[in-house]
């Protein structure tokens, strides 16, 4: 299988976020993931890595709003600037806001630190120096993946950090910058039908907005609920779609503590939706964070879960474009990857 990946990603990396309560700890989403999942698809004798294509920055504008991209793009060198003790140990910090617009008033802010809580929704999408250049590296691993599975009609693996599927139209956040899974959709919408299934453990608030007024694009989420889980504002089950794209986005929120076999009756709804949509593609966003020593999930999937999981998606039989989101169970998550995977190749 090819798998479409870029060293971009290692310089980001916050020296903290700011996590429930204020606290502030170290970064979840860290490169170690990504060495962990390399040395588990390294042993293996069907992975193909590939260095990803710079499709330039038209479809990620074909995604994303145009005042937010740029904002990503300048806002570390513009704090860096703004202020000497930043630029005296700038290693030691991370950007982001301390205000948010409460319930998005409609202007764009001028400054700065106004943009910030404009355009962030949380305070785990740290800004560094390197983010914008590995968000956009991230994007093009799963652009590349989506470009393979048009040319050879199999499935590939963006293999995608910093993650994608909380980034909405003009908004970071939950470590996520760009929506990889998202630009790769809409790219791939002109050249067939596209089905996006989201199985990270958390709700695909990103995806949900970018494609929410679209009937070209189904897109379904099974996560925990967010009446007890982040993101907490979004991902509930009533939520289906509006205007032409009603009907056509679909959540599945599970209880705590939902196991394999819990999990495995959702997905089979899920599959059954895809069925009926009948597309040519599928997008895959693939968290493993529904895994049972997940340090950020409740869910207790196992790693028989995961071969059970990925078996069922790839009997859909369609080229599937699989795109890397969260798991923070770094010891087992190459492991974790490798068994869905295996289904695909
Ligand atoms: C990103 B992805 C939970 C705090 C949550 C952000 C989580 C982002 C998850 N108590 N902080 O979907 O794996
Ligand atoms: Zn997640």
């Amino acid at each position: 299988m090819k798998i479409f990946y870029s060293e971009e990603h290692r310089k980001h990396y916050p020296p903290f976020e700011v996590f429930d309560g204020g606290k502030r700890v170290p970064y979840y989403e860290n490169p170690d993931r990504m060495d962990k999942i390399l040395s588990a698809l390294k042993k293996t004798d069907w992975a193909e890595f590939i260095i990803p294509v710079d499709f330039g920055l038209a479809p990620i504008y074909a995604t994303h709003d145009e005042g937010y991209i740029q904002f990503l793009a300048s806002a570390w060198t513009e704090w860096l600037t703004s202020d000497p003790e930043i630029a005296a140990a700038p290693e030691q910090n991370a950007f982001l806001p301390a205000t948010f617009a409460l319930r998005r008033m409609p202007r764009v802010p001028s400054t700065l630190l106004g943009k910030a809580g404009y355009y962030m929704m949380d305070l785990s999408a740290c800004i560094v120096g390197a983010t914008y250049e590995a968000a956009l590296a991230s994007a093009n691993c799963a652009l590349s993946a989506a470009q393979e599975a048009v040319s050879s009609q199999r499935s590939a693996f963006g293999l995608c950090r910093p993650p994608g599927h909380h980034a909405g139209k003009d908004y970071a956040g939950g470590y996520c910058f760009i929506n990889n899974a998202s630009v790769a959709a809409n790219w791939l919408s002109a050249k067939g039908k596209v089905a996006l299934l989201d199985i990270d453990y958390h709700a695909g608030n990103g995806t949900q907005d970018i494609f929410y007024e679209r009937d070209d694009v189904l897109t379904i989420s099974i996560h925990g609920d967010p009446d007890y889980e982040y993101p907490h504002y979004i991902g509930f089950a009533d939520e289906t779609g509006a205007g032409a794209g009603l009907g056509f986005h679909k959540n599945f929120p599970l209880p705590k503590d939902t196991d394999d076999e819990g999990y495995l009756s959702a997905l089979d709804e899920a599959i059954t939706m895809i069925k009926n949509f009948a597309p040519n593609y599928l997008i895959l966003s693939a968290g493993m964070d529904t895994f049972k020593d997940d340090p950020l999930g409740t869910f207790k999937v196992t790693r028989e879960g995961f071969s059970k999981i990925g078996q069922k998606i790839a009997d859909l039989n369609l080229p599937t474009v699989i795109i890397m989101e969260g798991g923070y169970a770094n010891e087992a998550l190459g492991t974790n990857v490798v068994t869905l995977l295996e289904n695909f190749k």
